[in-house]
């Protein structure tokens, strides 16, 4: 089989974020620029008689990258594929995929929660044998050879029909089309108790009610697989579970702005449990009528009741871990039961080095990521499950009253207190705008002229002390690697902070979080506990803008979403 070399010219910014290479189709599209950072993958991976995994959300110019995959990979001497069928595996499948077949890593065609189709985002990244997401050293390699690449090989063959199941060749090179679905739900039953959660749905089919949205992305299929096939719940509670290119026009982010269908079937339709998940399938969102869980909450009660309810974790919590923006809800938990919780920064590679070395089982980020340590992502349907499993748990423990999320939350709360946490997110402003906000904190930061000032709140009359200015640098417990400017915390003596943080995920100009968050202890009593975030964090929001001078930087009245 002949090799052609094809010659080439480097591309600006081919640099991968916080997941891997995200930009607009139409840049992927441009010639030889999907060929260009895929050669700088093969360069930087000595991935030569090899097997790697192929999969992703399905979105718009997926097929067309899986061929280009397969010519260039066949031609740097990778000796099998394993693909998606469809090119479809969402991003926790890929992992499972490829621990569970040994392969030496994978690239996943995502760009997760960002709309699809022509005119929006295409992403590519690349995972390792652990099934987690390329640390930055491996990123920056790839970084550095898009920069200097002249040319990339290709084999010529027939493109793989994507649609066909089975054992075929490209080239030299095997190529393997599985079953999208099948390994993953497999996984998820060795893990959760399935004849429970079916028994406890089955006599509360009346009174619990279940509705899972794929939102077009790519959980669809699994979640019909898993709620109707196996847990034997109507097709009704399933929705928008047909993955489309472009995702049916919408904005496949699980959260209460744009997962607004769910959260009025749920409320119109009387549904207790209500779950949604990304295009890529690897956040969620826990909904049910009258009751929000946000995802730093999520976890914390998943780390709670895990031994107790969940097979998986029979034999023990090893750790847990949040990234820095979550709220500390889960460190309460962690604190009540002696375990370690780890602080990493946002995006999910560097749990993998943890859970690697048996410090970590489960862990989770506030933008609706949850997982542990059976794969190396976040996984939203197991989040779900998770859910279903605590819930058909609790219930048998207490057969006389249903307990449902919102009693959950309630006696947590109780319990643990309460820290109220939201995000404020400013899409795609002006990148110098930006930069002018951080570098407004960071002159703060290094002259330290905010500590121990005292702000107050003009609406509601409280005031926050700065106790510390700080800029989050992580170094790994594991291998000793340093991530430096990892976002900048400012804290208040009440135990109140404020993070802001450039995301790493956006495919134009930039975007600003805001993470805010604020504790409340169980004396404070229930009607405080169980009160509204947007009321319990109104006083910390206004300080937070007044200090930052956020809106006189970046020029906005009002976030774009607010989780
Ligand atoms: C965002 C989230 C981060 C998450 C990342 C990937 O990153 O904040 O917590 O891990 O997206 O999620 P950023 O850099 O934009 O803040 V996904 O579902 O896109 O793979
Ligand atoms: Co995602």
């Amino acid at each position: 089989f002949p090799v052609k070399e094809i010659k080439t010219t480097p591309y600006d910014g081919q640099k991968p974020g916080t997941s891997g290479l995200r930009k607009r189709v139409k840049v992927f599209q441009q010639e030889h620029y999907t060929e260009n950072f895929v050669q700088a993958i093969f360069d930087s991976v000595d991935a030569k008689g090899q097997t790697l995994v192929i999969g992703g959300d399905g979105r718009y110019f997926s097929p067309e990258t899986v061929q280009t995959i397969l010519r260039i990979g066949s031609a740097n001497g990778v000796a099998k594929f394993i693909v998606g069928h469809n090119a479809i595996l969402s991003t926790p499948a890929a992992s499972n995929i490829i621990r569970k077949y040994k392969a030496y890593g994978g690239i996943l065609l995502t760009a997760s929660h960002n709309p699809g189709g022509p005119n929006n985002d295409f992403g590519i990244k690349y995972n390792m044998s652990n099934g987690g997401p390329a640390p930055e050293e491996v990123t920056n390699k790839i970084y550095a050879k898009t920069k200097s690449i002249s040319s990339y090989k290709v084999i010529e063959s027939d493109p793989v029909d994507l649609s066909k199941i089975g054992s075929f060749t490209y080239g030299p090179t095997k190529v393997d089309i599985i079953d999208s679905v099948k390994d993953y739900v497999e996984l998820l039953e060795s893990i959760f108790d399935f004849d429970l959660i079916q028994s406890f749905l089955l006599t509360n089919s009346d009174n619990f009610k279940v509705l899972f949205d794929g939102m077009h992305g790519v959980t669809g299929p699994y979640g019909r697989a898993i709620f109707v096939d196996k847990l034997g719940l109507p097709l009704s509670s399933v929705q928008n579970a047909v993955p489309l290119p472009d995702f049916g026009g919408g904005h496949p982010d699980p959260n209460l702005t744009y997962a607004h269908e769910l959260v009025e079937n749920v409320e119109s339709r009387n549904i207790q449990f209500g779950a949604a998940s990304d295009g890529d399938g690897d956040r969620n969102m826990i909904y049910g009528k009258g009751a929000f869980v946000t995802p730093s909450d999520s976890v914390a009660i998943i780390a709670d009741w895990a031994e107790e309810a969940i097979p998986y974790f029979k034999s023990g919590v090893k750790g847990v871990a949040r990234s820095m923006p979550t709220s500390k809800q889960i460190e309460y938990v962690a604190k009540k039961k002696g375990l370690t919780c780890y602080e990493v920064p946002t995006g999910w590679k560097f749990f993998g080095n943890l859970m690697d070395a048996g410090k970590l089982s489960i862990c989770g980020e506030e933008s609706f990521g949850t997982g542990s340590d059976h794969i190396r992502e976040k996984d939203g349907v197991w989040a779900v499950v998770a859910w279903l499993n605590i819930i058909a748990f609790a219930n048998k423990k207490s057969p006389n009253q249903l307990v449902g999320i919102k009693e959950l939350l309630q006696k947590h709360y109780a319990l643990y207190g309460r820290s109220f946490f939201s995000r404020y997110d400013y899409e795609e402003v002006s990148s110098e705008g930006a930069q002018k906000l951080v570098d407004n904190i960071n002159e703060h930061i290094t002259k330290d002229t905010l500590l121990k000032t005292t702000h107050e709140s003009k609406s509601t009359g409280q005031s926050f002390t700065v106790s510390e200015t700080v800029n989050f640098d992580y170094t790994d417990p594991v291998d000793g690697s340093v991530s430096k400017n990892q976002g900048q915390i400012i804290r208040f003596s009440d135990g109140s902070r404020v993070v802001f943080r450039l995301s790493g995920t956006g495919s134009q100009g930039a975007t600003v979080r805001m993470y805010v968050e604020r504790y409340v202890a169980p004396e404070k009593g229930a009607a405080v506990l169980n009160g509204d975030t947007a009321e319990g964090l109104k006083g910390l929001i206004e300080v937070a803008l007044e200090i930052s001078k956020l809106k006189e930087f970046l020029g906005r009245e009002k976030p774009t979403v607010i989780t």
